[in-house]
């Protein structure tokens, strides 16, 4: 009698290779383990773990960043071919991570498997802009760099996966209120269109949310999302590796992310810099749960084709 939603497949990368800190590799199992899949499916959003991806050789934070640009490497190649996979089965990959590094993968692995169909777009919700190449960071963190990798701009070890870089076109970062001037200077070379955070503030996010759709869907094929935990306002969600002031409200980008559930053309969303040990009362992970399930819950005509077969809040488990 109704639609099903989307297959939902849950991929946890446990890795600090790009963080000054060794917190966000222990976020992907500590979601896992407070049970983020179950209660996905209790509303009704058929989530699955897929895989919980580990660097092969961790490299502790302050390792020589040769080393750790090769482990992370590795990882990103792993992780790319794991999401692609998860695309061309027709599911959503929800990438949990582990710091931001990651992102340089999962959306080159998006990237390849709408390929033959198109673009990816894509919105970057930091505080950063993360848009660093070895050649330009003052700090070393691998973290700051994947937003220039995703471009085609950057080390090797970064942008050389297999597949299409991002069009800069299709491409936008909400929330940005902490950069050096090389990032602003490639994103605005590029030709990259960055929300900062005033904007944000002045306009509201659902506005700012709704250029940013039209950004990343209009002439591709299927955008992603990249949510970083600091893009959040630090005292309001202190577990994570930067602790930025003056950010978003956890309850605002939840209801915000609610547009994305009814957009057909959502092809992968991710949640990064989880860090649990910082994360004291637990209210961190439930945002998290919370902003994957605004996200990626049922659309308005699956509810209404459910409410009609079961009666509301009685549909039946899938
Ligand atoms: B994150 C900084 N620009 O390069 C740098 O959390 C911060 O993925 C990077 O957004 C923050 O280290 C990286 C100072
Ligand atoms: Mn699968
Ligand atoms: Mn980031
Ligand atoms: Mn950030």
């Amino acid at each position: 009698p109704f639609a099903p939603s989307r297959p939902i497949h849950i991929v946890g990368v446990g890795s600090c290779l790009g963080a000054p800190i060794f917190g966000p590799a222990s976020g992907p199992r500590a979601l896992k383990n407070l049970g983020l899949e179950a209660h996905l499916r209790r509303l009704g959003i058929p989530a699955h773990w897929q895989a919980l991806l580990e660097p092969s050789a961790p490299k502790p934070p302050h390792s020589p960043l040769n080393e750790r640009l090769g482990t992370v490497s590795a990882l990103l190649h792993d992780l790319a071919n794991t999401v692609a996979g998860v695309c061309e089965e027709g599911a959503i990959p929800l990438v949990l991570g582990g710091d931001h590094a990651i992102g340089a993968g999962t959306w080159r692995g998006v990237a390849r498997a709408l390929a033959p169909r198109g673009k990816l777009g894509l919105i970057w919700i930091d505080a950063h802009l993360d848009a660093h190449t070895s050649l330009t960071t003052h700090s070393g963190n691998i973290h700051g760099m994947p937003m220039a990798a995703l471009l085609g701009v950057g080390d090797e070890t970064l942008t050389g996966l297999p597949g299409p870089h991002l069009d800069p076109a299709h491409v936008v970062i909400v929330g940005a209120r902490s950069w050096e001037p090389e990032e602003l200077t490639l994103l605005n070379k590029l030709g990259v269109k960055i929300f900062f955070m005033p904007e944000v503030k002045t306009r509201g996010l659902p506005a700012v949310l709704a250029d940013a759709l039209r950004i990343a869907r209009t002439g591709t094929a299927g955008f992603g999302v990249s949510v970083d935990l600091d893009a959040i306002d630090c005292a309001k969600l202190p577990g994570t590796t930067c602790l930025v002031p003056d950010g978003l409200d956890p309850q605002e980008l939840t209801d915000a992310l609610h547009s994305l559930r009814n957009c057909a053309d959502l092809a992968g969303f991710e949640v990064v810099e989880y860090v649990p040990e910082r994360d004291k009362d637990g209210s961190g992970a439930r945002w998290v749960a919370d902003f994957a399930a605004a996200a990626l819950g049922p659309t308005t005509a699956q509810l209404r084709d459910r409410e009609q077969a079961y009666g509301a809040h009685n549909y039946a488990p899938l």
